[in-house]
């Protein structure tokens, strides 16, 4: 039972962490200039990155996800929490701390030749041990251990070489080794603690030594706010922004203190986001160092994700792991440098982009923007020629980024009059000239101009994500909530339901399918079914029941499969503006995972 609680108030946590960080202006800046503007002034650099490195490294890396001969099942880096580790039990791991293979240098280079921006590091995560040079604790890296070293000072160098930002992660709430820090409940009694106590002596006088000591400091990373108040977090951000005001504070400060918004771990958005924001990824399934973890991503999702991410208006902040002997896993390393050379070829369409002019997300890719220009992010590679509905704008000239000649590629545009459609037609090579991601750049004049309106698309195909939801409360009590991936949360009630509005251009019988989401938290993944629920189109309804008929995930959805049930059949008479209602008759919820819906597809049928 105990775990069921901890996974209901972490889930929380992340919850509040992810969804309600929209950034708020600082309110203690003096000076003659707005907050507004001097949060654009430090989120500059940051918003061309796009793309940076997330490194986990501490004490947990010499564990390695194993304890007393036992393999911890979830994150290496919690293994402290998770067994329960007493304070000085745990920190015998010290004494071993002695990664005579690090260089930072290496670490570094293996950043820049990905095409990351920036680089992110653990300065201290909730197990306390700071890996840097504190005066405050001597619970760090160099009075602790036998190396004696303080690594921060390196990569602080070796970033300033290599034109990287260098930023520091800081477990500014959860602190399993302070009496008064959150989370430690075996060594210490919760009720005799004090928080701001904690906060005022390790929390504030730390960062500021981290903010004095190692040079400019691109971002504060914070995390898991837990029991940090409002003032606190606006007082540590206004702490860090009086040392350095040009240092970044991310979203997870709490509280909306944040420069910009922290999505989910591994989250991502269901469609463009008009704000500030990142996701934080794991390229297998931990953080921290795990030997037994070989549940690699491969190259191609990552750089999937990556394009996805940047179309919709974000940052992706992918995490490598180091060992305890200071060495970056081998298939992390093959990884980046294969990300590095994709970057190489498009970098282009990634670095000082915009979001997708599009809001929605496309089945074949992505799409960024520059001015002047717009590169389809093209994934699924057409067997014939590429077709783009909606896209006013007028293409000049057409060409691959892999094509060093860019030699101009067959385009044909025209106005559909009887479907009143913008179509755009361009011929491609038989064979995508890249494995991962291929880059079509178009160039046109100005702003691109499109239709906005969720919209079928060139293979018919019409899908109403839960992101595009418009969501209809009923009653008091718990509210259907999408979540930033855009699955329909908490949805117990029958008497809530969901509408889209969108656009037809070839009618027709459809199929309807439903396709939910998993629920996951921690190591368990569960999905709950046998809802019934009717979907009403122009006065035509389809009813069924929602059953598993099998899982769908891609890159985007990856540790989140959808499951696909097909309610029956559907027909739209006329194109058009058409509404769609989905209710539910009933709703299942003995697991207390219920409708978590994701999207719906309507599928021609021929
Ligand atoms: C947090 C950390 O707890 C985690 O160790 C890592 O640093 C990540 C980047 O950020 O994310 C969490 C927090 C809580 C849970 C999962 C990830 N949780 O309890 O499911």
């Amino acid at each position: 039972m105990e775990w069921i609680k901890r996974v209901v108030l972490i889930a929380l946590a992340i919850g509040l962490a992810a969804c309600s960080q929209k950034p708020e202006p600082v309110k203690t800046e003096t000076s003659a200039s707005t907050a507004q503007e001097l949060r654009d002034k430090r989120l500059q650099w940051w918003r061309a990155a796009r793309f940076g490195m997330f490194i986990h490294w501490g004490l947990y890396s010499v564990a390695a996800g194993e304890w007393k001969g036992k393999q911890e099942p979830w994150i290496g880096e919690w293994i402290m929490k998770r067994d329960k580790i007493p304070v000085a039990e745990y920190a015998t791991l010290a004494k071993q701390f002695n990664p005579v293979k690090f260089n930072a240098d290496t670490w570094v280079g293996i950043a820049r030749n990905a095409g990351m921006k920036y680089l992110t590091i653990t300065a201290k995560h909730h197990d306390g041990f700071a890996m840097f040079g504190s005066k405050v604790s001597s619970y760090n890296v160099v009075d602790a251990t036998p190396w004696h070293h303080d690594p921060m000072k390196d990569l602080s160098a070796a970033c300033a070489k290599d034109g990287i930002r260098f930023c520091f992660y800081y477990s500014q709430a959860q602190d399993w080794h302070d009496p008064n820090g959150v989370g430690n409940d075996w060594d210490y009694d919760e009720s005799k603690k004090d928080f701001h106590k904690y906060f005022e002596d390790l929390v504030k006088p730390q960062v500021k030594e981290l903010l004095t000591n190692y040079g400019p400091i691109g971002l504060m990373w914070f995390d898991t706010p837990f029991k940090i108040s409002k003032e606190e977090s606006q007082e540590l951000a206004a702490w860090v922004h009086r040392i350095q005001p040009e240092t970044i504070v991310n979203g997870r400060i709490g509280n909306g203190a944040g420069d910009y918004e922290e999505m989910g771990d591994n989250q991502i958005p269901g469609g463009v986001v008009k704000r500030d924001w990142e996701v934080p990824a794991t390229m297998n399934d931990t953080w921290g160092y795990k030997k037994a973890d070989h549940n690699w991503k491969s190259t191609e999702t990552i750089v999937r994700q990556l394009v996805d991410i940047v179309g919709k208006g974000g940052n992706y902040l992918l995490n490598v792991g180091p060992t305890g002997e200071g060495v970056i896993p081998q298939p992390s390393v093959e990884r980046l440098a294969q990300i590095g050379e994709w970057m190489k070829v498009n970098g282009d369409s990634i670095y000082s982009t915009t979001p997708s002019p599009f809001p929605y997300e496309f089945d074949w890719g992505a799409i960024t923007t520059k001015p002047g220009k717009i590169f389809l992010q093209i994934i699924d590679w057409p067997k014939h020629d590429f077709l783009l509905y909606g896209l006013k704008s007028k293409v000049n000239n057409a060409y691959l980024l892999a094509d060093a000649q860019h030699t101009p590629l067959k385009i044909t545009q025209n106005h559909d009059d009887a479907k009143n459609l913008d179509i755009l037609r361009i011929s491609l090579p038989a064979k995508a000239p890249d494995p991962y991601v291929s880059v079509v750049a178009l160039e046109i004049d100005g702003q691109p101009q499109v239709n906005t309106a969720l919209a079928q698309q060139p293979d018919h195909t019409i899908t109403l994500p839960g992101f595009f939801a418009d969501v209809h409360h009923s009653g008091s009590g718990e509210h259907l909530k999408m979540d930033n991936r855009g699955v329909a949360t908490n949805w117990f009630n029958k008497d809530e339901w969901l509408s889209w509005d969108f656009e037809v251009s070839d009618p027709g019988t459809f199929a309807v399918t439903l396709l939910t989401s998993e629920k996951r938290q921690r190591e368990k993944t569960d999905w709950e079914g046998g809802h019934i629920v009717r979907v009403e189109v122009g006065g035509k309804t389809v009813e069924g029941k929602v059953t598993n008929q099998g899982r769908l995930s891609n890159f985007r959805n990856l540790l989140w499969p959808d499951v696909v049930s097909k309610l029956g059949t559907i027909t739209i008479e006329k194109p058009g503006m058409i509404h769609l209602a989905l209710k539910p008759v009933k709703i299942n919820s003995e697991k207390k995972i219920g409708f978590m819906l994701h999207a719906v597809r309507l599928t021609p049928v021929r």
